[in-house]
């Protein structure tokens, strides 16, 4: 097992001790990063995360393993920002701005978002 696939056993272990003692979802406790992109609706289902801008989710993978492109159905995002999401790689596509109050919030597009970035102030 190396490094990496320690650190995914360590997450879902926290996810499960945090799903026993809290009514936060499992995948929201497993992601920290500014941005959390989940597989279902309002933060279900698995989770991914972004420190940085993407321009194409096809190499991203959700914690659990499955593909991030054409998938998420909810975004949060915390710090205060705001992010957008294009349905297209490299920042193309239909847009839909994301704020980050930290709150989950729909995928105005639902599994169809494939780049991301951040807006900078007053954009
Ligand atoms: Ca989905």
């Amino acid at each position: 097992m190396n490094r990496v696939l320690r650190s995914v056993a360590a997450l879902a272990v926290l996810s499960a001790a945090a799903t026993l003692t809290t009514t936060t979802s499992a995948s929201a406790a497993a992601c920290t990063d500014t941005i959390c992109v989940y597989e279902g609706a309002w933060g279900a289902g698995t989770v991914a995360g972004f420190t940085t801008a993407d321009n194409n989710f096809s190499n991203n993978r959700f914690l659990d393993g499955s593909a991030v492109n054409d998938r998420i159905s909810s975004i949060s995002m915390t710090g205060g920002g705001q992010a957008l999401f294009y349905t297209d790689s490299f920042w193309r596509g239909n847009a839909a701005r994301i704020n980050g109050n930290g709150r989950v919030q729909s995928a105005a597009w639902d599994n169809a978002f494939s780049s991301f970035r951040f807006v900078a102030f007053g954009d």
